[in-house]
């Protein structure tokens, strides 16, 4: 019973338990109702509420703004000092990586067009830690398409891996690490200075996913503004309690049965002709079951191209464009119902929600807790600042548990 790990006995908690003499409620609470939760307002609206989903670019007066292309930073500018009689001891940060080309299972079945990622490379080498003897050269791996091999990849076109964070991913990261200096460094004092013995005071964590990786080495480039070797810490595939990767036979089998409940379903069945109308412009069959089973597949495919400025698609025609194309309002559309599906899943679906994102988030849920009694022991040589870059499917499990009012996409 490997798989039967200590978040998995706490899928089915009291409604309170006694922590420290105090009674604690662990029970779940509803959502505000607004009209991302309303499968009405999701398929009847414009727009997507006000939300960025079509460009990188916040202008600096909506500072703050929801835009899933590029978060918003914690900047120096607008962040707010707690008062004077509180002292920062222990800050832990979890982000989900920044921007990236599409999963290659999201592609339609012939792309209009190619993703390149040729001005970057994706070093990967090993080197011996030791400063002496062989040192190894930066070696990267640049993608290519062979003329002579006749065999075509499925999905995605182009020299990135199919996932790969972007150019205008890692710039993003970068300036991310730099505005945290500015936070933490510069207005708060709390990290040590760029010149000083930093080292021992952070700790940096990735997935098993190298996206993951891809984004800590710019975050800590524009943190440290070092470009020397970091060590990321990451656990083995298969138990990896960021990504989450841990199996917890329990908690899939909730999350199952609200991808299959009642309102999952009436989702899918309200929204049959939109999909009829993607699935005409982008070749999808109809009978494919991963296309049809949420709008996950059409909300990633149609954001990561607006996220990076490409064209929405349109329908080929022996090969070529016709004037049946994707339009806004859409992909708007396509956007409402992803954030609908998030809410239901992560929120809406009554205490299934809550004990499914416990049973499969909480063992970082646990580590977390480790750390921050840690940090009210002040444990010697333990860091003050820990770093987690992880993914949409770790935020969303974390603010389900913390149950979050408005649950969003992340
Ligand atoms: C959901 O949205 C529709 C359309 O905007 C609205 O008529 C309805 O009152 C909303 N339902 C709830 C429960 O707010
Ligand atoms: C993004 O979408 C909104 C509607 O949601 C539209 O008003 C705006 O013009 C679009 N911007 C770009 C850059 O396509
Ligand atoms: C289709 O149009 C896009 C731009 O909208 C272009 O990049 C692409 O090359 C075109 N594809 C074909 C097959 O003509
Ligand atoms: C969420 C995301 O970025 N991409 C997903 C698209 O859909 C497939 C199937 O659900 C997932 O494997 C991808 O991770």
């Amino acid at each position: 019973m490997r798989s039967l790990s200590l978040a998995c006995i706490a899928m089915l908690p009291p409604t309170s338990i006694a922590a420290h003499g105090q009674s604690v409620d662990l029970s779940w609470y509803p959502p505000r109702k607004t009209d991302i939760n309303n499968l009405t307002a999701a398929l009847n609206s414009e727009g997507v509420y006000g939300f960025i989903f079509n460009t990188s670019e916040t202008p600096d007066n909506l500072y703050g703004a929801y835009n899933w292309c590029n978060m918003p930073h914690v900047r120096r500018t607008e962040y707010v000092k707690a008062p004077d009689e509180y002292e920062l001891q222990y800050v832990e940060i979890i982000q989900r990586h920044h921007k990236r080309t599409p999963y290659a299972s999201n592609a339609f079945p012939v792309e209009p067009y190619q993703w390149n990622c040729d001005d970057q490379g994706l070093f990967y080498y090993g080197q011996p830690l030791s400063d002496e003897g062989k040192q190894a050269a930066e070696g990267y791996w640049r993608g290519f398409a062979s003329p002579v091999n006749p065999f075509v990849p499925s999905g995605w076109i182009g020299t990135c891996s199919f996932p790969q964070i972007t150019t205008g991913g890692l710039d993003d990261s970068w300036t991310h690490g730099e505005d945290l200096y500015g936070v933490y460094h510069d207005l708060l004092g709390f990290l040590p200075g760029r010149g000083d013995d930093w080292r021992g005071k952070v700790a940096y964590r990735v997935t098993n996913n190298v996206i993951t990786s891809q984004v800590a080495g710019m975050l800590v480039g524009g943190t440290w503004g070092t470009t020397e070797r970091i060590p990321l810490l990451i656990q083995a595939a298969g138990i990896d309690s960021l990504e989450p990767q841990y199996g917890c036979r329990a908690g899939s089998a909730l999350f199952d049965d609200i991808r299959s409940g009642p309102g999952w379903r009436e989702h899918l069945d309200r929204g049959a002709d939109l999909f009829a109308v993607l699935d005409g412009i982008s070749g999808v069959p109809p009978g494919d079951a991963g296309f049809h089973a949420s709008f996950d597949h059409y909300f990633d495919n149609l954001s990561a191209r607006q996220c990076h400025a490409k064209p929405l698609p349109c329908r080929l025609v022996g090969g070529r464009n016709s004037t049946d194309c994707i339009d806004q309002a859409l992909a708007d559309a396509v956007y409402r119902m992803g954030q609908w599906e998030y809410s239901h899943i992560y929120r809406d679906s009554g205490e299934a929600s809550l004990a499914a994102s416990v049973a499969s988030y909480g063992v970082w849920i646990a580590e977390l807790s480790a750390h921050l009694r840690g940090a009210m022991a002040a444990k010697e040589g333990a860091p003050v600042y820990v770093h987690n870059i992880a993914h949409d499917g770790s935020t969303s499990r974390l603010l389900s548990i913390l149950q979050v009012d408005v649950m969003l996409p992340s």
